[in-house]
């Protein structure tokens, strides 16, 4: 039989299950281990579970049954499932958020979700759309029924708007929520004033609610929230870029003295305003799931790239967004759509940034993988989302590789002044094990397969058009410095070829 990696999982961490029971809520935090402890001198646990989808169990001992014994948990290729698991995304219209509806639901989960269509906004508000024309959700849920047979239930809230956010969850009762109903751009939070408190109060107020929400009404269900990699910064000293809290051997050396470090939250340094927004929501839902015993995964994610699952390639109408803006358009997905309409890509600064990445489908894998081993009561853990790591330039020059040898592209590459503050030549050592290691990642999504798939829709003379159309928002206009101009070019640059690092080695991409 097949081990998955949540074979071993108990009651402890599943989701329908109330504890009963001596549950001291005071003394929460990374709890396996206490209530190992926790018992009485007959040897029977403090703590009980109580199953709601069996309810005949009575009250029992919620390590006593695995998930590979619970006739409630189901095989499928990413671990063990609850059936028809009650999933809840949050940010359902945007590029992640419907690509997410569509993988879970033919999964067999029972997908609900809500959004209040801004991203749609914000891109029009910055003169942009998104190259890959999407349909209104009326038409994607009508779309997901007819193509894929999937009943998916959305409501269209404003997650700052807590009484129907309260409402629709009291009614879903959704065993796993995943956050994607943030603003997710940088840019976009360091326009103006109005824009960053914007971005903040959007985010920060809106996940403070959502834990609230989460306490009051469903404190068993797992949180999965989008964080980035972004909160951490480029440490210049090129320490390494912990997944979130630094590991059990840790030591702070200081005045000839030593501290473990093991398990603290290791330092944030956000590169905007909006990362800033992030950083914030990571101590709020630390301290949400110490104060309530509320379980979390925050998902420091790479830059995201790429268009394709088969679910979104099933039918126009189910595509997924695809943006090109400077605040909207992620790198990856903005050189290709440069390459094909002849822009010379476009590097900030030097172009030797160096960021962790993943491709859309591979990140829907991690997601799925988080969701089917759900954390411990308490348990906040942080997982770094990404399959690789490279400079910018390196990736400009895959691409224009992929789009000249491939599709008899012509392409150029140039430097532009960085608009942003951020260092362009840095140490850059992030940790990205916890995935694979623990719940069984394999990265599936090849950078330079994906880029190629994305040059062959884009390259369709109907989307060309929409790229052709959009040509004046793709040079950035907006500076960290809160300076009004247009970036100038530094240089139109010549190629070499270049590795791409995985997992800190170095990886040949050609
Ligand atoms: N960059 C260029 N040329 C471009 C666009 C960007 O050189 O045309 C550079 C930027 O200076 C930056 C890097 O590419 O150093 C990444 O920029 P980006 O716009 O793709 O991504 P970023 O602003 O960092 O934010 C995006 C998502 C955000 C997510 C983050 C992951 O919008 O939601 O959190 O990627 S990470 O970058 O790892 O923090």
């Amino acid at each position: 039989m097949t081990k998955f990696h949540n074979s071993d999982c108990t009651c402890w961490n599943c989701p329908a299950i109330n504890l009963a029971g001596k549950v001291d809520f005071r003394a929460c935090g990374q709890s396996a281990l206490k209530f190992e402890k926790k018992q009485d001198e007959t040897g029977d646990s403090h703590i009980m579970a109580e199953c709601k989808r069996r309810p005949e169990l009575g009250l029992f001992d919620p390590t006593s049954i695995t998930f590979e014994e619970c006739p409630e948990w189901r095989e499928t290729q990413y671990g063990y499932l609850l059936k028809n698991m009650r999933i809840m995304i949050l940010g359902m219209d945007g590029y992640l958020g419907w690509t997410l509806a569509l993988w879970l639901g033919k999964l067999g989960c029972h997908v609900s979700g809500i959004d209040n269509f801004s991203r749609r906004s914000w891109v029009a508000e910055r003169g942009s759309h998104t190259i890959v024309p999407i349909s209104d959700m009326t038409e994607r849920l009508h779309a997901a029924k007819e193509v894929l047979g999937l009943n998916i239930n959305f409501r269209k809230i404003n997650i700052l708007d807590r009484e129907l956010l309260k409402e629709f969850i009291e009614e879903v009762k959704p065993e796993a929520i995943v956050h994607y109903g943030e603003c997710p751009s940088a840019p976009y939070s360091m326009i103006d004033f109005e824009h960053a408190a914007y971005v903040q109060k959007n985010n920060v107020i809106g996940t403070l609610g959502l834990l609230f929400t989460m306490h009051e009404v469903v404190p068993e269900a797992s949180l999965i929230k989008l964080g980035t990699m972004g909160e951490y910064g480029t440490p210049l000293t090129g320490r390494p870029i912990f997944e979130g809290m630094f590991p059990a051997n840790a030591v702070l050396k200081w005045n000839n003295r030593e501290w473990s470090m093991g398990g603290e939250l290791t330092p944030r340094d956000p590169v905007s305003f909006y990362h800033c927004s992030k950083a914030q929501d990571t101590f709020n839902v630390y301290e949400a799931c110490k104060y309530w015993w509320l379980r979390s995964y925050d998902v420091m994610q790479g830059v995201i790239y790429g268009v394709y699952t088969d679910h979104l390639a099933a039918d126009p109408r189910l595509r997924t967004r695809y943006d090109i803006d400077e605040a909207f358009g992620t790198v990856i997905n903005r050189y290709v759509a440069q390459a094909v309409i002849g822009f010379p890509l476009t590097l900030y600064g030097k172009g030797e940034q160096i960021r962790g990445f993943i491709g859309l489908e591979d990140a829907m894998q991690c997601i799925t993988r988080l969701i089917a081993k759900p954390p411990e009561p308490g348990q906040y853990d942080v997982v770094n989302q990404m399959s690789g790591y490279c400079s910018m330039r390196k990736l400009a020059e895959t691409v224009k590789k992929i789009g000249e040898k491939d599709f008899g592209l012509k392409i150029e590459i140039q430097r532009v002044e960085n608009p942003r503050v951020e260092a362009d030549r840095h140490p850059f050592e992030p940790i990205f094990n916890k995935l694979p290691d623990e719940f069984g990642f394999v990265q599936s999504d090849m950078l330079e397969k994906e880029i190629h798939r994305m040059f062959a829709l884009l390259t369709r003379p109907e989307i060309k058009k929409r790229i052709e159309e959009k040509e004046h928002v793709i040079l950035p206009k907006t500076w960290w410095s809160g300076e009004k101009k247009e970036v100038e070019r530094l240089e139109l640059i010549k190629n070499n070829n270049h590795a791409v690092k995985k997992n800190g080695k170095a990886v040949n991409i050609n």
